[in-house]
């Protein structure tokens, strides 16, 4: 079931609309055509009502004044280039710059920030919309006129499956995510230090001070980054590490060991004992940016919500960070007239309650 109602207006009025989706299992996502921002995410608990384990806000505004990318569909580029600058096909490039040096999530006017065109595809048991956008030739730096599409289905076994596609009209970088901050014990409920993740991945892509990549995939073993079995997050941030010190916490790109969209590459669980709920995450792209929301502080979120640091965990399936300028990182370079496409599902299991 889908139902949809306008969530507010951009300031040159355009209307933000809401599509809620829902499926037998009572589970409920709702998703906004402003940046195809996923604004709750409903899941039955055991008191007799639902528990939201996304952070969000509560207007357009709230949004658009916001730097967390909270929920947010990311694009041309997730993550960052160097200094913005790249070679593609011969020719130099210089991108937006809007953090530091350094473009960060496709420059300051990024996917995140449009409205969308948006289409309904199924509202049956498996609920779907389509979201649209045309990038122009040039946008925020980037070559080549890009269409990009999105589709997001709800499915009936409780996954939510994100669908990207897109195509350009001459050779241009592509690196869409999705933004999410989950926190399974609910959006207002305090710090994830005591929720736990698993990563396959055996490397990790160490940063200088900028979060920039130094090039090297390092092993890690025996490091803040070694998730390969279920970890409490408080080990990771905890460590005195440098990487951890850097960013004041986990902010780092995970280099899957596999990733061809059927097994399952992360998991995320909520507190032992308090918490029957449990994310996993399955996608065909080779990374993970793992971010801890780590300069959270006093951020106005969803009915009054305040959040703080630490308050929530995206994994946002990815190319690695500036893979333009790293030639043994898996490429993000999209050919002129070429597809293309990548899926992520995340996966909620949780005990069914009946009303
Ligand atoms: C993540 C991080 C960044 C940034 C942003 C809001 O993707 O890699 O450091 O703070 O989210």
């Amino acid at each position: 079931m889908i139902d949809q109602s306008t969530f507010g207006k951009m300031p040159d009025g355009t209307i933000v609309e809401q599509f809620c989706l829902t499926n037998s299992h009572n589970v409920s996502i709702e998703i906004l055509n402003l940046g195809g921002i996923i604004r709750r995410w409903l899941i039955p608990n055991n008191k007799n009502a639902r528990t939201d384990i996304v952070l969000g806000f509560d207007t357009v505004n709230d949004y658009l004044s916001d730097d967390s990318y909270l929920g947010a569909l990311v694009g041309r580029y997730a993550n960052r280039i160097g200094q913005g600058k790249f070679s593609l096909a011969g020719s130099d490039y210089q991108t937006d710059i809007n953090l530091g040096d350094n473009c960060l999530h496709g420059g300051s006017h990024g996917f995140n920030s449009k409205v969308w065109q948006s289409t309904v595809l199924s509202s049956d048991d498996n609920p779907s919309i389509m979201l649209q956008l045309f990038s122009p030739d040039g946008d925020q730096g980037f070559p080549g006129a890009l269409s990009v599409k999105v589709i997001y289905t709800l499915t009936e076994h409780n996954r939510l499956k994100i669908e990207y596609f897109a195509t350009a009209d001459h050779t241009t970088l592509y690196n869409p995510t999705n933004h999410s901050y989950f926190n399974l014990s609910g959006h207002d409920s305090g710090s994830v230090k005591t929720h736990q993740i698993q990563i396959l991945a055996s490397h990790f892509t160490p940063t200088d001070e900028h979060a920039i990549p130094i090039g090297e995939m390092a092993d890690v073993d025996k490091t803040p980054f070694d998730l390969r079995s279920l970890t409490t997050i408080s080990q990771s941030l905890d460590s005195d590490h440098q990487q951890i010190e850097y960013g004041k916490g986990l902010d780092h790109n995970l280099c899957l060991d596999a990733y061809d969209s059927q097994s399952k590459v992360a998991t995320f669980a909520g507190k032992a004992e308090a918490d029957d709920i449990n994310l996993k995450i399955y996608t065909n792209m080779p990374g993970i940016q793992l971010f801890t929301a780590n300069h959270f502080a006093n951020k106005k979120g969803k009915n009054g919500a305040s959040y703080q640091a630490h308050q929530g965990v995206c994994f946002e399936t990815q190319f690695y960070p500036d893979t333009p300028n790293q030639p043994n990182f898996p490429s993000a370079t999209l050919r002129a007239g070429k597809e293309f496409y990548s899926v992520t599902e995340y996966e909620v299991l949780f005990k069914e309650h009946s009303f």
